[in-house]
């Protein structure tokens, strides 16, 4: 064994080190496989010591460290490219205190899923702001570092926008905890929201103090059919305009339902056919309700108001991730476009994947769905090959010609990192790299992720 290794099992325990490349490989591929490496080891510290210890001991050695949630990321920002680096699960770091009622806060470890949170929270009558379709395995901590947005972030924001302090582990091993939860604390940098968002590119997470909303559970599901995305943006609205409780606008088109049915075998959501479909939730009062389903473009929507029911409509909408990843290996492309020029956008987006896959071996075919509310667009292409960034560039261009941004709630990972400028200045970026000179001056926390090459 070497010395580094012999090193990591005294510090993790000799279960929690893990070498077969059998077991790795599972943590070395990205949830869509387009991303697969390899790692040195695995390694699945149960404290914040230990954490503390392994990067010293891979520090001291010039070792790069990979941080690892849940492993539900899409940008290959969580998992190894060559051999050289360890990854760092933070699975078991499964801390989960009481809920502080009296301030509506909790406490949660790096390992916690967000569908263990949520739980948590509500049983305490709170409401934990963040959901998303991966909550049974993404977790805390993947979910802070990357910025995760999700289905309700019309409502509560993204995971950044939760966050009260969070405690956390730098290159050097030295711990910043922040886990006390007052709100009104203004002493300067706040580094907790400098690191939510960092991609493991500047620590590793090991709890987080979030606020939590009072519990607010949605009372009605709409799935309405639309003839295009535009006028899907100006339902949305729409509904928004008369119920004050909207926590989700999902947005999804013909194909993509098309595909969903064959996957799962689920019928038709609606009497007919329609190019594409919006998919709203809210809380409502029995008079909201009544206005909005006298709305014209709802007269022939499916409406749902039990638990049983509502998850039968969101099915159309969180099944497709996985009915596309049973076609192929999906190019993931999750940009914003100010709903101003959402239209706009969507119009050209077919030529311009259909040009940019020209040459490529096979066809390229884009599904497109998402999170229309907040502008945010999941255009997923099937065809190109994984390692062919002809549609990405293509795509990721035309966003940020539209005022957009390259990514509204996945990260930039591996696979944007080579267009970060596409949305962020080169100020920006140039502050960017000093921050992270600054806290990893020898770059070993996840290098190849978040800055160009
Ligand atoms: C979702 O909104 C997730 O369901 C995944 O962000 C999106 O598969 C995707 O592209
Ligand atoms: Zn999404």
């Amino acid at each position: 064994m070497d010395a580094l290794l012999a090193e990591l099992t005294a510090i993790c325990g000799p279960d929690q080190v893990l070498t077969d490349p059998g077991v790795t490989a599972g943590y070395a591929t990205d949830w869509t496989r387009r991303f697969a490496g390899r790692a040195r080891c695995v390694i699945r510290p149960g404290g914040t010591d230990e954490v503390a210890a392994a990067l010293l001991a891979c520090g001291r050695r010039g070792v790069p460290v990979v941080p690892q949630g849940g492993n539900t990321g899409l940008v290959g920002g969580g998992v190894p490219v060559g051999g050289d680096a360890v990854v760092l699960s933070a699975r078991r770091l499964r801390r989960l205190d009481p809920v502080d009622t009296l301030s509506g806060q909790v406490t949660a470890g790096a390992g916690v899923t967000i569908a263990e949170l949520r739980a948590h929270a509500a049983r305490a009558g709170l409401e934990y702001g963040v959901d998303l379709a991966a909550r049974d395995s993404a977790t805390v901590g993947g979910t802070i570092a990357t910025n995760a947005g999700g289905i309700q972030t019309i409502r509560y924001g993204p995971t950044r926008a939760q966050l009260l302090g969070l405690e956390a582990v730098l290159a050097d091993g030295s711990v910043i905890s922040r886990l006390g939860g007052i709100q009104a604390d203004n002493t300067g940098y706040d580094l907790t929201q400098l690191i939510a968002g960092s991609e493991g590119t500047l620590a590793v997470i090991t709890a987080a103090r979030f606020r939590l909303w009072p519990a607010e559970p949605s009372t009605l599901t709409v799935l309405a059919g639309v003839p295009d995305i535009e006028a899907a943006a100006a339902l949305q609205a729409q509904i928004r305009s008369l119920v004050p409780a909207v926590r989700a606008a999902e947005y999804f088109e013909a194909a993509g339902l098309a595909l969903v049915r064959a996957h799962t075998g689920l019928p038709a959501p609606l009497e007919r056919d329609y190019p594409a479909y919006l998919l709203a939730d809210a809380a409502t009062s029995d008079e909201d309700a009544e206005r909005l389903v006298v709305l014209p473009p709802l007269q022939d929507a499916a409406v749902a108001m039990d638990a049983q029911a509502r998850a039968g409509l969101w099915a159309y909408r969180e099944r497709h991730t996985e009915s596309i990843s049973a076609e192929g290996i999906p190019h993931k492309l999750d940009v914003a476009v100010p709903l101003a020029r959402i239209a706009a956008f969507r119009a050209e987006l077919d030529s311009v994947i259909a040009k940019a896959a020209r040459g490529a071996e096979a066809d390229a075919r884009a599904i497109v769905f998402g999170h229309i509310g907040a502008g945010n667009l999941h255009v997923n292409v099937l065809g190109p090959a994984p390692g062919d960034d002809s549609v990405d560039d293509a795509v990721f261009r035309l966003a940020a010609e539209h005022g957009g941004t390259i990514s509204a709630e996945h990260g930039i990972g591996r696979a944007k990192a080579a267009v970060l400028h596409l949305s962020r200045s080169a100020a920006e970026i140039a502050a960017m790299r000093a921050v992270k000179s600054a806290l990893d001056p020898a770059g070993l926390l996840n290098p190849g992720v978040l800055f160009p090459p």
